[in-house]
């Protein structure tokens, strides 16, 4: 069964209920696809922002369980498995982080070198990363109060306005906002100036950046948590959206709000991939959450 939301242009499927259940859900030795709807709101509210891409959403529920019995689901235990890759650990700092939420890496300093990112500090790479010291410089990012850090989702870097020095991209994963941050050089000293992106919609725990619209430079895809922390969060109880922010270089930096999905109980989770799912030359986006999922939103612009 399908049923048309809104327009033509813009479609949320409504598949067929399915649950997998099992006398003893761990005797299943497979991950078994199965079909769920989602609760879809009669008229979605677009509240700040305008479509322009084309989407269908399709909602898969996945019942994955394994067997632990000797021999069997190896395959899939991390713990359980039976080759040893050669892996070995280098200590880049043993202090306990403030804000263990995200590390990430990125070219801060432009040498060629991926530097280490968390929202308190950045670790410039040395020329052998194995046996040299990475020094560590201080950054504020993932809070409304410029200057502070914060719990963020994952930092993204790159040169946002296009000016040969890489920028940052995060929101505060569990508060209002979300930043980009330019960098500035000053000889060997770097600054950081904050952007409000949008501060409307609280908890954005994950955020990629993807070309969405196909122009060259790199739009951003992110989705309101559901429940991080049982309720307690700013506005935990708002409605749930997917969104896209469309990158727009002029005179000034502009990010264009886009909205996937508003008030329909789908959200994101901790992180939110984009990638070409049905192979149709199109970037699509699959989120899933406390809230429920997972679900495929489908890039019909392609496939129309
Ligand atoms: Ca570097
Ligand atoms: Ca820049
Ligand atoms: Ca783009
Ligand atoms: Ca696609």
């Amino acid at each position: 069964m399908s049923m048309s939301l809104e327009s033509a242009s813009r479609r949320i499927q409504i598949l067929a209920r399915g649950l997998l259940t099992a006398a003893n859900p761990s005797s299943l030795h497979s991950v078994c696809p199965a079909w769920a709807p989602v609760a879809a709101a009669a008229t979605p509210q677009y509240a700040q922002g305008r479509q322009t891409n084309t989407w269908r959403s399709i909602v898969l529920f996945f019942l994955a369980a394994t067997l632990s019995g000797p021999g069997m689901g190896t395959e899939i235990l991390p713990a359980k498995g039976t080759q040893s890759l050669p892996f070995r650990h280098i200590i880049i700092d043993g202090d306990w982080p403030t804000y263990p939420h995200c590390k990430t890496v990125g070219d801060i300093n432009g040498d060629g070198r991926r530097d280490i990112l968390r929202p308190d500090a950045w670790y410039e790479a040395p020329a052998d990363p194995r046996k040299g010291q990475w020094k560590e410089h201080p950054l504020a990012v993932g809070s409304l109060t410029e200057g502070q850090a914060d719990h963020t989702p994952q930092i993204q870097v790159y040169d946002i306005d296009n000016d040969g020095l890489n920028d940052i991209l995060t929101s505060s994963a569990h508060g209002h906002g979300i930043f980009w941050y330019k960098q500035t050089k000053d000889g060997s000293s770097r600054s950081w100036k904050q952007y409000v992106i949008d501060k409307s919609w609280s908890q954005a725990h994950s955020i990629i950046l993807a070309d969405m619209d196909g122009d060259g430079d790199l739009d951003f895809v992110t989705g309101k948590r559901f429940f991080a922390h049982n309720g307690n969060d700013p506005d935990a109880k708002a409605p749930l959206g997917v969104y896209w922010y469309e990158l727009q270089r002029g005179d000034a930096v502009r990010w264009v709000k886009h909205a996937i999905s508003y008030d329909e109980g789908i959200g994101s989770g901790l992180s939110i991939p984009v990638v070409d799912l049905d192979a149709d030359g199109d970037l699509d986006i699959v989120v899933t959450g406390k809230w429920g999922g997972p679900v495929w939103f489908e890039n019909t612009a392609r496939s129309n």
